[in-house]
């Protein structure tokens, strides 16, 4: 079996706090050799908790515009997590390791012109003018719950595309069976890219990959907003894929390219720590992680800068009915 039970001396389930989830998935990069033992117990901010948590106040913010979409009618009841802490909060090694850090640091990002590059198993290859299709595009509102693979989740009302209408005008192959992503690759704007103390030792460009159905399905957005606006670029400006049944790292932020090919994709985690992170990464409480326990969540949400609420995760990360055809007949243990 692939997924390891946690050894003697591992956390348990019942010991796991904010602070020893984060703590050991920087351990993978701790045992690398990349991140610094000194740099996980405190930074300059005042701490583990400011890291975990992302500041109360957003960092000096990049410009962003008002778009016109359709409100998302299915909230399911789902409490939002407030815009101050999905955009203060987040994982984008690009611009530094720590929660913090994207919305600290990624403000100068240019994200106009971007262009989108098409190819591989296509009939028509080509680019798409992002901010052409931003402003031509009928924007829908997603409120999807997000979890990611460190277990902590939030609810994000993100707007976007379908992914699926959009390959499709690129009319994909009969040879199409899986779409890879790849994020900008710019090491004077990214400084994660340049140094690997900064960046966490992981290979960029961030690459990422889905099966040609899971990039079809309905849910599986490309988004360009979230909260009525246009990204920041702490959440993956101008252009970010969403794929709400997965661990949040399926995520990539700020794509430059995508290309549809026969064979499966690498994809960024998995490269770094196969056993760890698979390829499917579907959000499964019944799975652990090797090294944490993934069937409960530290859910953000309303409330103070350090409240959060545990809860159960629910497979498929709440969104069974829809995707679970999907995987019919597959051994989720070994598809992680
Ligand atoms: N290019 C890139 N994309 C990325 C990441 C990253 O480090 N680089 N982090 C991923 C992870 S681990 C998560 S949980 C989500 C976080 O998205 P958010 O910051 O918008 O909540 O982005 C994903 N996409
Ligand atoms: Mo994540």
């Amino acid at each position: 079996m692939l997924i390891k039970r946690p050894q003697i001396g591992a956390i348990s389930e019942n010991e796991v706090t904010p602070e020893s989830i984060y703590l050991s998935r920087r351990s993978v990069l701790k045992a690398l050799g990349i991140v610094a033992a000194s740099g996980v117990a405190l930074n300059a901010r005042g701490g583990v908790f400011d890291d975990l948590l992302g500041g109360d106040k957003p960092a000096s913010e990049a410009p962003r515009s008002p778009l016109p979409y359709t409100k998302d009618n299915q909230t399911h009841g789902l409490i939002l997590t407030p815009e101050n802490k999905v955009t203060s909060h987040n994982n984008y090694y690009e611009f530094g390791t720590d929660k913090t850090d994207p919305a600290a640091n990624s403000q100068h990002l240019k994200t106009q012109p971007w262009t989108l590059t098409v190819e591989g198993e296509v009939e028509q290859p080509g680019t798409i003018d992002l901010w052409e299709m931003i402003h031509t595009s009928a924007l829908e509102e997603r409120i999807y719950r997000m979890r990611c693979v460190e277990a902590w989740s939030m609810v994000i009302p993100w707007l976007g595309v379908e992914l699926g209408s959009i390959l499709k005008k690129f009319k994909p192959t009969s040879r199409a069976k899986y779409v890879a992503f790849e994020t900008l690759y710019d090491p004077e704007q990214m400084p994660g890219q340049k140094s690997r103390r900064i960046g966490g030792g992981i290979q960029y460009p961030y690459v990422e990959g889905l099966r040609i159905d899971e990039a079809m399905h309905p849910l599986t957005l490309l988004s360009v907003g979230l909260y009525g606006k246009t990204l920041p670029p702490q959440n993956g400006a101008p252009v970010r894929l969403v794929v709400p049944w997965k661990y949040g790292f399926k995520g990539i932020k700020s794509i430059v390219k995508i290309r549809l090919m026969e064979t499966q994709p690498p994809t960024t985690w998995n490269l770094l720590a196969p056993n760890e992170y698979g390829f499917y990464a579907n959000v499964n409480p019944n799975v652990d992680h090797p090294r944490w326990s993934q069937a409960s969540e530290r859910f953000i949400g309303p409330g103070g800068p350090f409240s959060s609420t545990r809860q159960k995760t629910l497979m498929f990360n709440g969104y069974e009915e829809a995707v679970a055809s999907l995987y019919a007949g597959m051994d989720l243990r070994k598809f992680y």
